[in-house]
């Protein structure tokens, strides 16, 4: 099925490629738009004007896909200082603030974030809301260990929780191994509140509330490309 977004994902990402600049360690995100990112960044490698990158990716899909255009990967592991990290997002709201995870690749979209000095997130406008959890719900990557004790903490928080499954129907495997839910808050009120609760339940590997984590987000609509800066003391 044709992505009626698709259009708008080119230009947000041909804008956010545009950023990239020779010799840096640069964080690749995971998803559709994020793929556009890569792809341009290939077309950039192959006209002569980047070199000398040296790539993060957020998923086993990406650095497959990255290696494929010919762009250098390494580990976070080998490159733990990440110049800029560019990605997608499900849901942004006015403070910049994110729902990640759609595509099941949080867990290391939010490592590789919190080792990035600069996060660049790439968004067509219907991805803007006034509250996260507004269109879709919260995904939360849980260890298999955990996996029913988390689902009764997430439903005693307010949520209704789906068990995420892949193409054939199966339970859905993160690269890490574990599973997803996707935890249907509604609106959510207090997103801080939230993400400190479910930052306190040991089983969850990581949830897709990304909170001042973005520095700047790029937004592609019908008439033009708005990029919008965090204001720098906000950073922490
Ligand atoms: C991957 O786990 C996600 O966080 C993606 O970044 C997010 O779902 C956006 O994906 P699309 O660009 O495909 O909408």
């Amino acid at each position: 099925m044709p992505d009626p977004s698709a259009g708008k994902k080119r230009r947000a990402a041909g804008h956010a490629a545009a950023l990239v600049e020779p010799g840096i360690v640069l964080g690749l995100g995971t998803g559709s738009t994020a793929a556009v990112v890569v792809a341009k960044i290939g077309d950039r490698i192959g006209d002569g004007s980047l070199h000398d990158l040296r790539a993060v990716a957020t998923s086993r899909e990406t650095a497959r896909r990255a290696r494929r255009l010919g762009i250098p990967v390494t580990t976070l592991n080998r490159a733990p200082v990440v110049d800029l990290t560019i990605d997608g997002a499900d849901e942004v709201d006015p403070d910049m603030n994110l729902i990640k995870g759609a595509g099941g690749a949080l867990f290391r979209e939010k490592i590789v974030a919190e080792a990035s000095s600069r996060l660049v997130i790439v968004v067509d406008d219907t991805k803007c809301v006034d509250r996260l959890g507004s269109r879709g719900p919260l995904p939360v990557e849980v260890v298999p260990f955990a996996r029913e004790s988390v689902r009764r903490k997430l439903r005693a928080l307010g949520a209704k929780v789906s068990d995420r499954t892949g193409p054939d129907g199966r339970p859905f495997l993160t690269d890490g191994g574990n599973r997803i839910f996707d935890a249907d808050f509604g609106p959510i009120r207090t997103p801080r509140r939230l993400a400190a609760r479910l930052d306190g339940i040991a089983g969850i590997a990581a949830h897709g509330l990304f909170l001042d984590l973005a520095d700047e987000v790029i937004v592609a609509s019908d008439t033009g490309v708005d990029h919008r800066m965090r204001k720098m003391q906000e950073r922490t």
